[in-house]
């Protein structure tokens, strides 16, 4: 382990500005808000700060809409403010990685302003534009270069009236997709990315960095039975220079500075195989990838479809990804981030077993091989917010499909409830710091209401209780830097076919630990080798000590060691 990379010992900490700590009373969080709660990452010892994007954007998706950058946006603060934020972090020994959301830009940013301007501009190559289907009048229906449906519901394409050409989104009409095809685009991309790295910045996120190479025949996609528009991912997930322009722009932008960075490709749709690709070391694309796999086990033909999760899937799934890169490549882990629901209500009980079994399925995912991420509130078993209507939501992708839903006649209670369970906005709720009407997270009016649940769930709360969920996030995250098997020790899943029991060993040398976690509501016993029982205890989620020998209490998890 004394060669491997620092991020293999690492802990990620996500912060989504927006909602973290508003420091101007604006009500919407803001980068001095980040640099006055620096103590906090640091009293949970976490290595790097992941920063959803700051830059110049009209807010249509949180700043996942770019106008600039180059620059921080007014709501969030300025770039001195940026500059003292990575001095703050490079103080405490911390890193800070830029969310890089190259896949599209806003609608507003110069480049598309100048594209949009005139089929002949100089830009126009630097988005993809297209003419009316074949034979049909700009405004038609299915005059759409493609069927393919956006992420954020309708089509995927949006008529310029001026041209009569449409252009491509996959998201939001507001998010033009850029293309990667024009080697001016990647230049640009790298040109700023260097930008960032020279300032201080210690790498990067790359949002849905796989669908940046599409098939250029633009192919139309595969019906799924969802309505007018077909799923067109096959077009341009993992697409035909994918490889290609993420080894260039390592050579471009990372080369020269081996060690000293860190890169993460969001990925939706990856797949093991792929991924061993993508995080081989020696093919110098990214160091590793949020893959969707496991977030997509509790949801049916889209994520409204919602189901229950089945223990045994989540196994299987965590375990291939565990296998698949064992020898080559690096997992991320994680459950929780800004564009999923909270997990404790999601996979947990945020009920009688709120602090419980939030403590359970950190310890089970943080033991995991692999570099772990905590998102903001997750340390704390935050949970989903109780969305009296529609009216509460913030959330572009959650509103256009309330739209399309009930435009659609779906029942509205219905649409409601996917809403609840699986929208975006119950991660975006603010930071709960203290009981304080606003939980401490403004002075002002919050952009969204925070969870009631403040008054009992918050950081003042639990930062001095030995047993708070906070407090068993530190030892997850201290005993990864004490202990080198959490990081470096190989993987063996136990218990395929348990639907309550979560087990598995780690080994490295001598060292071994067995790690159980029961992820249900009722007692357990762990189906292991008996030779486990009584065997060290090194970290644990019930303070009086739960189950005895291999027995488990409700959601108790359990780390042994033994050499
Ligand atoms: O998310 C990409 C993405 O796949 C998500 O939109 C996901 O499919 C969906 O939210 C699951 O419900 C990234 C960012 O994380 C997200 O916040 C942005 O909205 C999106 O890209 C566009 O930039």
């Amino acid at each position: 382990s004394g060669d491997a990379p620092w991020w293999r010992s690492a802990v990620v900490y996500q912060v989504y500005p927006r909602s973290f700590a508003d420091a101007d009373g604006d009500g919407v969080g803001d980068l001095r808000g980040v640099l006055q709660r620096l103590d906090h990452l640091a009293d949970l010892g976490v290595d790097v700060l992941w920063l959803s994007p700051v830059y110049r954007t009209p807010q249509d998706d949180n700043g996942y809409d770019i106008s600039d950058y180059q620059d921080v946006d007014p709501a969030f603060g300025t770039l001195a403010d940026l500059d003292a934020l990575v001095e703050g972090l490079h103080a405490r020994g911390m890193r800070l990685l830029m969310d890089l959301v190259v896949n599209h830009t806003s609608d507003e940013h110069p480049w598309f302003v100048e594209s949009r301007s005139s089929p002949v501009s100089p830009k126009r190559d630097w988005y993809w534009w297209r003419p009316p289907r074949e034979g049909m009048a700009p405004g038609d229906p299915g005059a759409e270069p493609t069927d393919w449906r956006s992420f954020f519901s309708g089509s995927a394409w949006q008529l310029d009236e001026a041209s009569g050409e449409y252009y491509l989104h996959l998201f939001s009409r507001k998010q033009p997709d850029l293309n990667w095809e024009n080697p001016e685009v990647r230049a640009a991309v790298h040109a700023m990315m260097r930008w960032w790295l020279d300032r201080g910045v210690d790498g990067f996120r790359m949002d849905v960095i796989n669908l940046i190479s599409k098939d250029p025949a633009l192919p139309d996609g595969v019906p799924d039975g969802r309505g007018r528009w077909s799923d067109g991912s096959a077009a341009y997930v993992c697409g035909p220079r994918i490889h290609e322009f993420l080894q260039e722009m390592h050579r471009e932008v990372f080369a020269g500075r081996e060690g000293a960075f860190l890169t993460v490709g969001e990925m939706p749709g990856v797949t093991v195989e792929e991924a061993r690709l993508f995080t081989d070391p020696a093919r110098r694309e990214v160091d590793m990838v949020f893959q969707f796999e496991h977030v997509g086990l509790d949801q049916g033909a889209s994520k409204w479809d919602v189901r229950p999760l089945r223990l045994t899937d989540l196994k299987a799934s965590f375990g291939r990804w565990q296998a698949g890169l064992a020898a080559t490549g690096w997992n991320s882990l994680y459950t929780s981030n800004h564009d999923q629901p909270r997990v404790v209500s999601r996979w947990g009980d945020d009920g009688r077993w709120r602090r419980e079994s939030a403590t359970a399925i950190a310890t089970v995912l943080h033991l995991h091989r692999g570099t772990p991420y905590v998102y903001q509130g997750e340390e704390i078993a935050m949970a989903n917010a109780p969305f009296a209507s529609v009216d509460d939501l913030r959330d572009i992708e959650s509103l256009n499909h309330w739209r399309e839903a009930v435009e659609h006649g779906d029942d509205p209670e219905r649409v409601m409830a996917s809403l609840r369970a699986m929208g975006r906005d119950n991660a975006r709720t603010p930071m709960q710091w203290d009981a304080s009407p606003q939980a401490g997270f403004t002075a002002g009016e919050p952009w969204i209401a925070v969870n009631p649940d403040h008054a009992e769930w918050n950081v003042a709360a639990q930062r001095d209780d030995p047993h708070s969920v906070l407090a068993h996030y530190r030892r997850l995250v201290a005993l990864r830097h004490e202990d080198p098997v959490v990081a470096h020790g190989d993987f063996t899943m136990l218990l395929p076919h348990d639907e309550q029991v979560y087990a598995f060993t780690r080994r490295l040398g001598d060292v071994e630990l067995l790690v159980l976690g029961n992820l249900s509501g009722e007692p357990a016993v762990a189906g292991v080798d008996a030779s486990w029982a009584g065997a060290d205890v090194v970290l644990g989620n019930y303070p009086a000590g739960g189950g005895q020998g291999l027995a488990l209490a409700p959601w108790e998890a359990r780390v042994h060691r033994r050499t």
